[in-house]
């Protein structure tokens, strides 16, 4: 870690030099700290240019410390020493400004920038608040209602736009720093700005506080920190800056050592290891631009619209007309859907999206494409059959990989002609939106066909995680192991309403129940039925019973609950009720945090046993598949996360 001074006339030139994001470590505050002194001292200075090497200015805080007690000297004192300096400093801003990064710019009395760099607080993501002086600088700057929108609701200008907010005060080519250094010569030759805090705000017509707070709580998914920040930058507007600030690093630091803190952190270093694991970094991945996807169905349609958002061309395979029409239709939809999720940038730019698909009967234009992807009915047989044509029509360093959700990838490539380019991409449904890619490799897959699933992933903006071969991989695993002890809470006489009830005080969307209910409960019935059929000794499950009367969920009008009129809200069920009571106990009332406790140990439990198997490298892996492929709620961290808190729990009380 550096940071350097050059300097050049009367202009001092401050580089934070702290790879790789240039993050505000105690050591770069001490360093800035020491030399706002000695530049204020030295003067043949009369004006100081702070910039970032590399591709960013600053990242924001070292995330890293956040484990440990804060350090002096603090952020907020380093930048409000700067805003007071006797001589003006402007931060010279390329690629980002984010968090504490963004807040030492505003201590700064001048921000020039280049047309790319983006400004962000994200550390509500983090389950924290600025706390800096992000929450009252920026509103003095930009004004409350657009400073709402960034301090809480992951609003994030750029170039063009930060300098109509007047967030900037020029936006500059490269080479950013002489540029700057002329900014601040001519900078010095008139009156200069108030300092950010000094600046004049006005209070916001009421129903700008109503309106933030309404999208604000509505965005949260119960997490806190959102509408805590906003209620900071709001303490600041009506009671002053100083009161703000002191609500801002109150709250901030409270929240920091939360539970909530811990696990979205432990997440976010979790998703950058994924796509960078240690055996990958020296890899290179092959070269990829078109895509084959065979199956024009809801899994393949939607790894096609993935691929498009993504930028790559795609040939999409289906069998016939019928098909075609199918599968266009439903992409339609799908690229309406990201349109209207801003996945397009701002002005729904779609790139060519449309013109980068090509629909196509049989496999004639496959030989253009690196990599084609299996998106077929979930048979072995059926699946073999497309890779035994893909094998003989694509070129002999396509990669050629299956979408199998749990089928063994070694029996679909049996008798493959190239079986060393192959490999499981298990994409989650809708897979234009989920997150989690599981990456299957055989043991015949090469290195480089294995770095390009995780060149794919990064590409498409998923987090991938390696899954050994098992049955159900990791996701699918758990869920079952979840569902098997959610229905033997309710054999020991917990209520159906119950235990979905708790799970989602806990935070997920759906209970085990009304998500089994919209998936389906034959699926875990058939799974069993199997087992059975092996002459495993798997008891009768009150699940079952269901389906062998024909209540398999919604798409049969019944399962655990009724729906009425095709209306999709689950309903308490006296004849499920009646026909489970043969294997359900006497009722039982049960804590709703019992019963997450219970969940989330089976969860845990069937984590180890998979770690133990070598399925998975590490227990922040399963997290990253629960929270990106079956909606565990973020701000929990994920159950390997829940299950070492509790550990540490135990211990300590021990
Ligand atoms: N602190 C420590 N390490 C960080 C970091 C940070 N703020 N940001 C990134 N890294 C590491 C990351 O773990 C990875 O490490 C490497 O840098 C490259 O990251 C006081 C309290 C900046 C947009 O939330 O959004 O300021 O895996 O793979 O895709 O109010 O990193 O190589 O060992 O993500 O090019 C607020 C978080 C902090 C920004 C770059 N700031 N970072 O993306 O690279 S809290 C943030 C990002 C705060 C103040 C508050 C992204 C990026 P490794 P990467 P990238």
């Amino acid at each position: 870690m550096t940071v350097n001074v050059e300097i050049d006339g009367e202009i001092a030139i401050v580089t934070i030099e702290n790879p790789p994001v240039n993050a505000l470590s105690g050591a770069v505050r001490e360093r800035l700290l020491t030399l706002v002194e000695l530049l204020d001292g030295d003067a043949n200075i009369r004006a100081v240019v702070l910039t970032g090497a590399g591709r960013l200015f600053v990242a924001g805080a070292d995330i890293v410390e956040f484990d440990r007690p804060p350090e002096p000297p603090f952020l907020p004192e380093v930048i409000a020493r700067i805003e007071a300096a006797a001589k003006p400093w402007i931060a010279a801003i390329r690629g980002a400004a984010l968090g504490g990064g963004l807040e030492l710019a505003l201590g700064c009395r001048f921000r020039v920038a280049t047309a790319n760099a983006r400004f962000a607080l994200p550390e509500i993501n983090l389950g924290i608040i600025p706390g800096a002086g992000g929450t009252q600088r920026l509103p003095r700057v930009v004004g409350v209602a657009e400073a709402a929108r960034i301090v809480a609701e992951n609003y994030t200008p750029v170039g063009a736009e930060a300098l109509r907010l007047g967030l900037v005060d020029t936006l500059m080519e490269e080479p950013l720093v002489p540029g700057a250094v002329s900014f601040a010569r001519a900078a010095l030759g008139r009156a200069l700005p108030p300092r950010s805090l000094n600046r004049g705000v006005s209070a916001p017509a009421s129903d700008v506080w109503a309106e933030a707070e309404g999208r604000v709580v509505a965005d949260a998914k119960g997490a806190t920190a959102p509408l805590q920040a906003l209620q900071a930058l709001r303490h600041g507007i009506d009671y002053g800056a100083e009161a703000g600030l002191a609500l801002e690093r109150k709250t901030f630091l409270a929240l920091r050592s939360t539970e909530e803190a811990a696990a979205l952190r432990h997440l976010f270093f979790a998703e950058r290891a994924a796509l960078r694991p240690a055996d990958m970094r020296l890899q290179s991945p092959r070269s990829v631009e078109t895509v084959g996807v065979v199956g024009g169905g809801t899994m393949g349609s939607g790894i096609a619209a993935a691929l498009l958002n993504g930028g790559l061309s795609v040939v999409l395979i289906e069998q016939d007309e019928e098909g075609v029409f199918r599968a266009r239709s439903t992409l339609a939809k799908l690229f309406e859907s990201s349109r209207r999720r801003g996945l397009f940038g701002a002005g729904g730019d779609a790139s060519g999206w449309m013109d980068r698909l090509e629909t196509t009967i049989g496999y004639g234009t496959v030989e253009r494409c690196e990599l084609v992807i299996e998106a077929v009915f979930e048979d072995l047989a059926v699946k073999r059959a497309v890779f035994a044509e893909l094998g003989r029509v694509c070129r002999p360093g396509t990669v050629l990989a299956t979408n199998t959700s749990y089928i063994d990838p070694r029996l679909i490539a049996e008798g493959l002609l190239g079986p060393e380019r192959f490999l499981g991409l298990h994409f989650f449904s809708p897979a234009h939106v989920m997150k989690l890619l599981e990456i299957i490799p055989t043991p015949q897959t090469a290195p480089d066909v294995l770095a390009t699933g995780y060149d794919l992933a990064r590409r498409l903006g998923k987090v991938p995680v390696r899954s050994g071969i098992c049955d159900g991989f990791i996701g699918n695993r758990i869920l079952r192991r979840y569902r098997t002890e959610a229905e033997v809470l309710v054999r020991a006489g917990v209520g159906i309403a119950a235990v979905d009830a708790a799970m989602r005080a806990f935070g997920f969307a759906m209970g085990p129940f009304e998500m089994q209910d919209m998936a389906g409960l034959d699926i875990a019935f058939l799974y069993r039925e199997a087992a059975r059929s092996r002459g495993e000794p798997v008891p009768d499950m009150p699940g079952d019973l269901l389906v062998r009367v024909g209540r398999k969920g919604q798409k049969s009008g019944g399962g655990w609950y009724d729906y009425i009129d095709g209306n999709r809200r689950p309903i308490r069920s006296p004849e499920a009720e009646r026909i489970i009571a043969p294997l359900v106990g006497a009722k039982k009332e049960m804590a709703g945090e019992e019963i997450v406790a219970r969940l989330m140990t089976a969860m845990a439990d069937e984590g180890r046993t998979i770690l133990d198997e070598g399925i998975v490298a590490s227990a922040a892996d399963i997290d990253l598949v629960e929270v990106h492929g079956y909606g565990f709620p973020r701000r929990r961290g994920g159950p390997m996360f829940q299950a070492s808190r509790q550990d540490m729990t135990i211990t300590r009380t021990l």
